[in-house]
């Protein structure tokens, strides 16, 4: 009897968690798809599930979201692309309404935060007990992000910009997701200019002659206009509470 009912519990609470999962994702998507546009969110979880269920969650490759791609891409918004790269909290605060950053469009912002995956000879979504970050390198996590992240990149249009970290000794990191998969994928002729922000606390770090952004300036394509800025933290904050929706770069 105790056997039973704690199979029969621990399979209720499986299930709610996918439950829980699935719902939040759904309630998101649709909450974040405009009304007049034809993605059915139920078909969007079935493709995002398809990528990771049922399989090992360290053989999922970036490759395995490729139809959840074709299915709910990113929508760009040209002239107002922002990239960060360790400075995900001043960038979502000074983007906020105005730019767009990969937690802005409809996946990103859906899956922000959340961990997720499968177990093979399971058909249910886990939401603890998956690899961690660098556990394997083909992890669900993981590799939504760069395949979104590649997708995100590849339709940038016009002038984008990109927050760097200028407290961090190698700001443009080429082993981060920004380096390694976004800068690749940049397209030649859609993507006019970079503008890197270089963002210190007070002013104490890196500069524009920062030898890590040598190889950032190597990475882009001929045609690609490249600018750098030196900003504060509080600079750009300050910056974006003064200009009162009026959504002018703040570098
Ligand atoms: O590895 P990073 O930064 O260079 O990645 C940032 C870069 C951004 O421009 C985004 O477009 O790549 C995209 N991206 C996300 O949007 C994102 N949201 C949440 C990459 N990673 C993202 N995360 C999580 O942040 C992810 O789980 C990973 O662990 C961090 C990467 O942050 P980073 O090293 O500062």
């Amino acid at each position: 009897v105790v056997v039973v009912v704690v199979v029969v519990v621990t399979a209720v609470v499986l299930s709610n968690r996918t439950d829980t999962f699935k719902a939040t994702f759904i309630q998101e998507c649709e909450r974040r798809t405009p009304e007049n546009t034809s993605t059915d969110c139920v078909e969007v979880w079935s493709a995002f599930e398809q990528a990771y269920v049922g399989r090992d969650p360290c053989q999922v490759p970036p490759e395995a979201y490729d139809h959840l791609l074709s299915v709910a891409p990113p929508q760009p918004a040209c002239n107002r692309m922002l990239f960060w790269s360790g400075t995900k909290e001043v960038a979502h605060q000074v983007s906020e309404g105005c730019y767009q950053t990969m937690e802005d469009s409809m996946l990103g912002s859906v899956l922000d935060g959340m961990t997720w995956c499968g177990k093979e000879g399971s058909n249910e979504t886990f939401t603890s007990g998956c690899p961690g970050w660098t556990e394997c390198v083909n992890n669900p996590v993981r590799s939504f992000w760069s395949r979104a992240s590649a997708e995100f990149a590849a339709v940038a249009c016009g002038d984008a910009a990109v927050l760097l970290n200028g407290s961090s000794d190698t700001p443009f990191d080429p082993h981060c997701t920004f380096g390694s998969i976004e800068v690749k994928n940049f397209t030649p002729g859609l993507m006019k200019s970079l503008t890197v922000v270089l963002v210190t606390k007070d002013n104490v770090g890196a500069n524009c002659t920062d030898e890590s952004l040598k190889n950032l300036q190597k990475e882009l394509k001929p045609g690609m206009k490249y600018i750098c800025k030196e900003k504060t933290e509080s600079e750009l904050l300050t910056c974006k509470k003064n200009q009162d929706q009026s959504c002018v770069p703040c570098w």
